[in-house]
């Protein structure tokens, strides 16, 4: 049966990725502007729940105080008439000439101020629309060149105007918090911040540690050769995943922002089940908008656009079904088993025990018979994959 989305699959898009006019750097648009109300629509036809964008994404990078009002008043109505929410908000800091060198963390320091004042302004806005996620992706944090950026002043800098955000929605009693969306390269050939896990080294230096979690892409880890999945895993272990971008990529080149699933698929049904069965009692282990973060190829026209928006959510929602189905297979649940993977939440200890008991203990070394791994005692690792392999496939 096709899996339909719904509100409560909490699917989300950004208004940059379905208005994306598919210029690149080699050739100008081949789609003509998409009007934020048409969007709003047509996303609430499809079955999604919310709508994200960049201040420049609605509103032209400077406009008019009364332009920029038109176009909230109309995004306004539009949220209005179909019930879409604005889940997250995110503030441009990488297509004006300005942030060049970046925002937070440029040479200039008045470009550095004058970005501050920038997302100030739009915290304000999400805020108003309700918004209690607000994603910060630098593109512009970093460099080409080595003796270009002192890098440890740019991650005080950084760490200043996050402490600064930080304080500014505390202050307004804003129920926001804040997503560090990491990437490895492009647009700059070295960002700041990376990876997830730089970021969530980063994260624990702030003032306000609480209020900034990540917002991981799908692409951007794999852009660095890392397991999708694995990342996601950590950021929920660390209690950090506060938004989520999915979307495809093939291998390590430039960022492709293909359709969630289009690009590794084994690991996009381990994230799914992951997200939806990794819970500690099996359940959900994340609750936040299922965000789409693609690129509708330069080769479609408007209809092609929505496809691809309905094939996110269909894919993932298929790999819902694969993933419950997986967990459900009784020769699963005893692949698991004997590969042992339940035995890895036991504690390596017992209950009371420290290094004297464990030194104290002959069977844990003098007793161990290590020599048995060779030649035996494989895990049976194999075997799970090929049944995970076959679930996804549909074949089981
Ligand atoms: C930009 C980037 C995305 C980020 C967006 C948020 S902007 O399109 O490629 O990965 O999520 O700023
Ligand atoms: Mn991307
Ligand atoms: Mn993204």
């Amino acid at each position: 049966m096709a899996p339909i989305p719904t509100r409560a699959d909490k699917f989300s898009f950004g208004l940059w990725t379905i208005g994306y006019n598919g210029a690149d750097p080699f050739g100008g648009p081949t789609r003509a502007p998409l009007d934020v109300v048409h969007a709003v629509e047509k996303l609430a036809e499809l079955g999604a729940y919310g709508l994200t964008f960049h201040d420049d994404d609605l509103f032209a990078f400077g406009s008019s105080d009364a332009e920029r009002q038109t176009q909230i008043d109309r995004l306004k109505g539009a949220l209005a008439d179909t019930g879409i929410i604005v889940p997250m908000v995110t503030t441009n800091l990488f297509s004006a000439p300005v942030f060049k060198d970046g925002g937070f963390t440029s040479n200039d320091r008045a470009v550095r101020r004058f970005a501050l004042r920038k997302v100030l302004r739009n915290i304000d806005l999400a805020a108003e629309l309700g918004a209690k996620t607000f994603v910060m992706w630098g593109g512009r944090e970093g460099a080409e060149y080595d003796a270009a950026k002192d890098i440890r002043a740019a991650l005080e800098r950084y760490r200043e105007a996050v402490n600064l955000l930080g304080d500014y929605v505390t202050d307004k009693g804003y129920d926001i918090r804040f997503a560090i969306e990491p990437k490895p390269n492009e647009p700059r050939g070295d960002i700041l911040l990376p990876t997830v896990g730089h970021a969530l080294a980063f994260i624990e230096s702030l003032e306000r540690p609480e209020l900034v979690g990540v917002n991981p892409e799908v692409g951007h880890e794999q852009m660095a050769g890392l397991n999708f999945a694995a990342g996601i895993a950590q950021a929920l272990y660390q209690g950090k995943l506060y938004h989520i971008d999915l979307n495809g990529q093939r291998g390590i080149k430039y960022d492709q922002d293909l359709v969630f699933g289009h690009g590794d698929l084994q690991n996009a049904f381990a994230l799914v089940d992951l997200l939806e069965n990794g819970g500690p009692a099996g359940g959900p282990a994340y609750d936040g908008p299922r965000h789409f973060d693609y690129k509708p190829s330069r080769t479609e026209g408007p209809e092609g656009v929505w496809e691809s928006a309905a094939a996110n959510m269909r894919t993932y929602l298929l790999l819902k079904e694969r993933a419950a189905a997986f967990r459900a297979d009784p020769e699963v649940q005893e692949a698991l088993a004997a590969s042992r993977v339940p035995e890895l939440s036991v504690p390596t200890l017992g209950s009371g025990e420290g290094y004297a008991e464990l030194l104290a203990d002959p069977t844990a070394f003098e007793e161990f018979d290590a020599g048995a791994y060779f030649d035996g005692k494989g895990f049976g690792f194999v075997r799970l994959q090929q049944l995970a392999l076959e679930h996804l496939l549909g074949a089981r």
